[in-house]
């Protein structure tokens, strides 16, 4: 690598387990102790997760955001002081930061700040997999970076590595902003050419007849668990937040006969970062294209009832609102019946399910063959004069559009629904 081309990169070790951090948080007018309490338990955990500690965490009342420093230049030394005494490299903001509110609060620390969206995408790079997963974060983190990439701004970042400034796969993150535009460009051009591959492979889905249901939920509620207990699919789970980046797929039986694909998804996490939402479109399209929503929720967490409000925002931010849904009240074998019921009492009728134990799963697969509608395709069939029973059986389970007859066999069009389509496989035409 040249001289020049390394002046330009963000240099970075693995991933440090050890950096210590002062949490943030600035209370306004109106906002809910509760929910401020639960959102800061949360930034300790991602915070853990992108391998830093919480030293200590430092709340300020203002009536209003200041423009240029967040919490005001009296409580910025207040946080100047507790950098030192905790030897604290890392400031974590429990909200976002505009551009220059984040410059001005790291020239004053002389530490490195990171918001709330910064964390999540750094966290989301450290667990992207594959190719299409790394990219999708990284048009995401570039995008973010790109207005913050200004004199000395980015050459705070070229000097400090870890949380905040790493790419994917432990990759220098560009901070060149030619460069990075460029990159954009590339990335925004290769994701539009998967959308058109997922298309394709969702069409030929569809026309086979075959329903879909993905999982949607917080991260962390148990969807890639669901999804193994539903199907055995093998897929990666963990007690972390955003365990899972890229979707699994798996198809199995429902109780009718009927097959579906079940795939689950990236967890969602109250404010999720709007770029992260863009730039995750491509995975998040197999919500939007699916036929019924399993929406899993940890029926155990305290704070379960605002998962399900900030997982409801998303969905209704990809437009998808309105679908079909399933609700499992996910950990029933560690929550109270009374958690399960207030749940209910507010989002209606669920099906509790232990992803653990098993417990709830077949009812859970009758639930969505109730909500998936019979969806039928067209399909030109010869069936043999003799085989009588045949043609009758799909005149009463199909619709017949139009019969023929050619010498010995019976010619019908026809719509049929998935499992008539396989009893009748060897009759298409
Ligand atoms: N007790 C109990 N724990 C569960 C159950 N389902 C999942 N878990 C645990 O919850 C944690 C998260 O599970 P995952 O399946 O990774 O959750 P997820 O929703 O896929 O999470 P992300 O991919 O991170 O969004 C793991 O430690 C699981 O073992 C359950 O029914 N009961
Ligand atoms: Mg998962």
């Amino acid at each position: 690598m040249t001289e020049e081309r390394n002046e330009r990169l963000i240099e970075l070790e693995r991933p440090p387990l050890t950096e210590t951090a002062i949490l943030v948080r600035l209370i306004l007018p109106g906002d809910d102790p509760r929910e401020v309490e639960d959102s800061l338990e949360e930034m300790r955990r991602l915070t853990w997760t992108a391998g830093a500690g919480v030293a200590a965490t430092l709340v300020q009342r203002r009536a209003r955001p200041c423009p240029g420093t967040l919490i005001g230049k009296g409580k910025l030394e207040t946080l100047s002081a507790a950098c030192e005494e905790h030897e604290a490299g890392l400031v974590i903001f429990d909200c976002d930061l505009t551009p220059s509110q984040g410059a001005n609060i790291g020239d004053t620390l002389g530490v490195k700040v990171v918001d709330r969206t910064q964390l999540i995408l750094d966290i989301f790079a450290l667990r992207a997999q594959s190719n299409e997963g790394k990219h999708q974060v990284e048009l995401a983190q570039l995008e973010y970076l790109l207005p913050r990439l200004t004199g000395r701004g980015s050459a705070m970042m070229r000097q400090q590595g870890g949380i905040g400034v790493r790419g994917p796969g432990e990759q220098k993150l560009e901070v060149d902003r030619r460069v990075v535009r460029e990159r954009i460009r590339r990335f925004k051009a290769e994701l539009e050419g998967t959308r058109k591959r997922r298309r394709i492979q969702r069409k030929r889905r569809i026309e086979g007849g075959i329903g879909t249901v993905a999982l949607v939920g917080y991260t962390n509620a148990g969807k890639s668990s669901l999804l193994n207990a539903l199907t055995n699919a093998g897929a990666f789970v963990e007690d972390k937040l955003f365990a899972t980046l890229d979707t699994t797929t798996r198809r199995r039986e429902l109780p009718s006969g009927r097959e579906v694909t079940f795939t689950d998804t990236v967890g969602f996490i109250r404010n999720l970062p709007h770029s992260l939402v863009a730039a995750f479109r491509a995975t998040l399209e197999e919500v939007n294209e699916a036929d019924v929503l399993l929406m899993v929720v940890d029926a155990s967490h305290a704070a379960a009832e605002e998962h399900m409000k900030a997982v409801r925002a998303v969905l209704d931010e990809i437009g998808v609102g309105e679908k079909p849904a399933v609700l499992a009240l996910n950990k029933m074998d560690i929550a109270t019946p009374m958690q399960a019921h207030e749940l209910e009492a507010r989002f209606g009728h669920g099906v509790r399910v232990s992803a653990r134990t098993g417990q709830g799963i077949e009812e859970l697969l009758r639930a969505v063959d109730a909500n998936l509608t019979p969806q039928r395709s067209r399909v030109r069939l010869r069936i043999p004069q003799h085989k009588g029973s045949v043609v009758a059986r799909v005149h009463k389970c199909g619709r017949v559009i139009q019969q023929d007859y050619e010498d010995n066999v019976v010619v019908l069009e026809a719509e049929v629904d998935a499992p008539l389509r396989r009893q009748l496989a060897d009759y298409i035409v």
